[in-house]
């Protein structure tokens, strides 16, 4: 079925109110589709985040909304003991007809339907250090609300997700298959992979040593998977929660980072405008410490910038074997745009490297 035909299926099973208005691709995601809807309502205009899920990359879709309805009940309560606004802090999911918080249409496609949030905005990349400041308070804070979230009754619904091991191994399986002949074309980003084999290490290793604690996390806090207030310019909602899993708190500081504390954009083909930058880097470990709380070991605090190269370096090799493998992963919209997205990471891999003293000083002053 074509898909206007699909979304008017789908939409015919959700609990709306009023007549559809608008239907528009919305957002800048790399994973799933994503509509911004607008009903008239005798109320006025009432807008949803309509959202077709990634059936091949969440193979399980059942168990990943059972994590998400998991999460947002529990954020929902502990934002109302706090007086806080349920409909704007944590994402709100519709309930389907047959009582379910997805739909699944007649070619086995899941939807979801989330509240809009309104007056708030995702960014693409730091306009201010207040954003971005505000983006490190609540990813801090996010993981403080599910401390005490029920880890066992978490799906694992990226199998692996941040073992940067296991994505060295698989980098390894593309390049020796090279299933689109592409590997001869990019010899200098296979060797600076290569050359990193013990640093991929660093942070499994100290998990499997229990030096760094499991905890409930995100895993993709990219600025854009955030919402920060219009009116107020606090960071009130975290978003696209297909992540959240038993991970390392450091890995959600250095995802952050790795997008965040970058002077150019995640997919910029002029190298030259991307550059680490260490100001917007201190701005985020203020507010990540400061939302944190005082829940980080002085394990995880002393790896934090390690956390920033590791995610950097993951990412980038995610992204270089995407391209090897042909882009079935990240969605593109060019040529070349995963092999671009490669070389940004790698650049700012080289420059952590080379700041690495300056990023663990800054640590220091905050922790
Ligand atoms: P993806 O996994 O593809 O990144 P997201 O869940 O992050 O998907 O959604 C993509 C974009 O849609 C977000 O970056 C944001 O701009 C927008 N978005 C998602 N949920 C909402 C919401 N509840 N209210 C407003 N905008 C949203
Ligand atoms: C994807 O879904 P989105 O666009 O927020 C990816 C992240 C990557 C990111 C790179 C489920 O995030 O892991 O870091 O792209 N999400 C998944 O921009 O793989
Ligand atoms: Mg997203």
């Amino acid at each position: 079925m074509e898909m206007n035909g699909m979304i008017q299926e789908v939409i015919g099973q959700f609990e709306f109110s009023g007549s559809l208005e608008e239907c528009i691709p919305f957002g800048s995601g790399h994973i799933n589709d994503t509509f911004r809807l607008a009903f008239r309502t005798d109320a006025g205009i009432k807008r949803y985040i309509l959202q077709k899920m990634n059936k091949r990359i969440f193979t399980k879709p059942e168990e990943l909304m059972e994590n998400i309805s998991g999460v947002t009940s529990w954020l929902r309560r502990k934002i109302e003991e706090h007086g806080g606004d349920v409909e704007r802090e944590t994402l709100n999911l519709l309930e389907s007809h047959e009582g379910k918080p997805y739909y699944v249409d007649s070619e086995g496609e899941y939807w979801r339907v989330y509240l809009f949030i309104e007056n708030a905005t995702c960014f693409d990349s730091v306009e201010n250090d207040n954003d971005f400041y505000q983006s490190a308070v609540a990813f801090g804070h996010f993981q403080r609300l599910l401390a005490d979230y029920p880890a066992e009754t978490l799906h694992e619904t990226i199998e692996n997700f941040h073992n940067t091991v296991d994505r060295f191994r698989k980098f390894k399986e593309a390049l020796a298959l090279d299933a689109c002949g592409r590997a001869s074309g990019v010899q200098e980003e296979v060797q600076f992979v290569l050359d990193r084999e013990a640093l991929a290490h660093t942070l499994c290793d100290r998990q499997e040593q229990g030096i760094l604690p499991l905890r409930v996390t995100h895993n993709d806090t990219k600025l854009n998977n955030i919402m920060i207030d219009d009116e107020t310019g606090r960071a009130i909602c975290v978003i696209d929660l297909d992540t959240v899993m038993p991970g390392l708190s450091v890995n959600d500081f250095g995802d952050s980072i790795r997008f965040g504390a970058s002077t150019g954009a995640e997919d910029e083909p002029d190298l030259s405008k991307v550059s680490f930058d260490l100001h917007l880097y201190e701005v985020y470990v203020k507010g990540f410490i400061e939302g944190c709380a005082g829940a980080l070991t002085e394990a995880e605090l002393d790896m934090l910038p390690m956390g920033a190269i590791l995610m950097t370096f993951e990412c980038g090799m995610r992204f270089l074997t995407d391209y090897l493998e042909g882009d079935h992963y990240f969605k593109i919209h060019r040529e070349g745009h995963n092999l671009d997205r490669t070389r940004t990471q790698f650049k700012l891999v080289r420059d952590m490297e080379e700041k690495l003293p300056e990023m663990k000083a800054i640590v220091e002053k905050y922790k």
